[in-house]
């Protein structure tokens, strides 16, 4: 058996700060890269396009980085339980390493994996949770529960010391010549583009993909954008939020750094405000914790809603509706604007995914988890836990203690978009038309046949009093 250590990415495609990689190459200076190409994943009906090129260009990186390091990073595409062992028995590897991850699939894939590695006789290790800054079970209650609230989760959270970024892997040594060779019939390929694996994307992305990219973001909010956090992250007309979501989802940038960051951003200020808004931004960042905690927990809330009421909720579910909406044509011009952002960017500020989920299950009385499928289709910063608790807390489904949570898209509009700067982006069509038009959303008749653009398909105070209507049926319902 050699001393080489094979360490498997999946949403930690860097090699610094990564604790799983850290801890292979404290072991072994040869340790070697493995990324398989999951037909179990890229063949669900909710991989959007955006997602597969940040995740393909992360990829072209961190190949780089391994080979500056003096190693490889394979790709394999197969299925996980069948390529990895494969793989290791090839090259008679000494052991697997892989950081946790919440979700279920992954849970069970890996459980799959370890046991075919252990028949194999590899050993494995996979005790780093390298995405989190506090592992599932390590934020609890005082009687060792799960929190199903975010404001003690936090509290609890935020007390807790944070480790430091972990060491960067530096010189590794990789396969040898020969090695590569044993390792091709293994079901090792050149990376795909996004295309070849039927994904096409031809936009801008958000976040250009990769660890470079997602540090010299880091550092640009951390210069322009944090200190005001608090207030312009409300504002979807502003760039006042960082834009990591993608990286953070596939792990491009380490958490314990983005920690570090704002550690340093503390340090560099004397004012409260701006301290009050960098904490803001922890805040959120706690909630991306929460979420994936509450995954691991409770992995049923991915099959559907947490709270009683919203179970065997009577949706109306018009097709038509929802094709309205997915296409940002409802009428509603900040909804409409902001899933044009979403088709056109595969990004949607988190005040509009506010609006727009509110807008979809309490104004067209649509099941949320459409809404749940069509954002997961199209986001660049899809990711199961934080876009199932986006979405049930949108659809008062979730864990939250308050529970019916109704936006109105006028006022809405009117507190965050109040000159209209964010519809008029997103929908030149009707640009002209005055500011009070746009953000009331009440444009006459004839202007929409004018601009070609409709009608609202739905009344939004109607809406309300039916939804609240089945909402006490279904809560009187649930508790008989
Ligand atoms: P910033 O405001 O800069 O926040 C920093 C980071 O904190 C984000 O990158 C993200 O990792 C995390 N974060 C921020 N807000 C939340 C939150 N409410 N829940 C969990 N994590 C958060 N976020 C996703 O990463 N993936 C999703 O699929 C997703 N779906 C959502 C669906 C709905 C219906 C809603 C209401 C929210 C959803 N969010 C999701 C949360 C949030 O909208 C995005 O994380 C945020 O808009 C990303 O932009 P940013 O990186 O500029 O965020
Ligand atoms: N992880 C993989 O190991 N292989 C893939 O092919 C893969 C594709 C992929 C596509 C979209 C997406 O959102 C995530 C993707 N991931 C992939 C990462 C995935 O989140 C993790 O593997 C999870 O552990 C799965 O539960």
């Amino acid at each position: 058996m050699s001393d080489l250590i094979l360490f498997w990415h999946r949403r930690d495609l860097r090699i610094s700060d990564n604790l799983g990689l850290a801890a292979a190459y404290q072991r072994s200076s040869k340790v070697v890269g493995v990324f398989c190409l999951d037909a179990g994943i890229l063949e669900r009906d909710d991989v959007a396009p955006a997602r597969v090129a940040y995740l393909i260009g992360c990829l072209q990186e961190l190949q780089q980085r391994y080979a500056e390091a003096g190693s490889q990073l394979l790709i394999l595409h197969t299925d996980p339980r069948v390529g990895l062992p494969q793989l290791a028995a090839v090259l008679g590897a000494k052991a697997v390493y892989w950081n946790r991850d919440v979700e279920p699939y992954a849970r069970n894939r890996d459980r799959a994996v370890a046991e075919a590695l252990k028949e194999k006789g590899v050993e494995i290790r996979t005790k780093t949770w390298d995405q989190l800054l506090h592992a599932p079970g390590d934020v609890q209650t005082g009687s060792g529960a799960p929190y199903t609230v975010y404001t003690p989760f936090w509290r609890n959270w935020s007390r807790q010391t944070k480790a430091d970024p972990a060491p960067k892997m530096e010189k590794a040594q990789g396969l040898s010549p020969n090695e590569q060779a044993q390792a091709e019939p293994a079901g090792v390929i050149s990376l795909p583009d996004a295309k070849d694996l039927g994904f096409v994307w031809q936009n801008d992305l958000p976040l250009l993909s990769g660890e470079k990219a997602a540090r010299t973001q880091l550092a640009r909010f951390c210069e322009e954008c944090i200190q005001t956090y608090d207030i312009e992250r409300n504002f979807p007309a502003v760039l006042g939020t960082s834009q990591l979501s993608s990286a953070l989802k596939f792990g491009a940038i380490g958490i314990r750094t983005v920690w570090a960051a704002t550690i340093e951003a503390l340090e560099q200020t004397r004012s409260d405000q701006a301290r009050a808004a960098i904490n803001t931004w922890r805040q959120e960042l706690a909630w991306r914790e929460f979420y994936q905690h509450a995954m691991y927990f409770f992995p049923d809330l991915a099959d559907g809603p947490y709270r009683q009421p919203l179970k065997n909720f009577p949706w109306d579910n018009n097709k038509d509706q929802f094709q309205a909406w997915c296409e940002g044509k409802t009428g509603y011009p900040i909804v409409d604007a902001a899933m044009r952002q979403l088709n056109q960017t595969g990004w949607m500020h988190n005040r509009c995914r506010m609006i727009v989920a509110s807008f979809l299950t309490k104004d067209l009385m649509i099941n949320w988890q459409w809404g749940e499928q069509y954002f997961m289709q199209k986001l660049v910063d899809g990711d199961l836990s934080a876009n199932n608790g986006g979405w049930q807390w949108s659809a008062s489904s979730g864990m939250d203690s308050k529970p019916l949570r109704i936006f109105n898209p006028a006022s809405q509009s009117q507190k965050f978009d109040p000159d209209a700067e964010y519809i008029r982006q997103w929908l030149p069509e009707i640009r002209s038309l005055d500011t009070a038009m746009l953000v009331t959303g009440k444009i006459p008749e004839d202007e929409c046949e004018r601009y070609n653009y409709p009608a609202p398909i739905v009344d939004h105070k109607e809406q309300q009093a039916i939804f609240k209507q089945k909402y006490r049926i279904q809560k009187a319902a649930a508790r008989d």
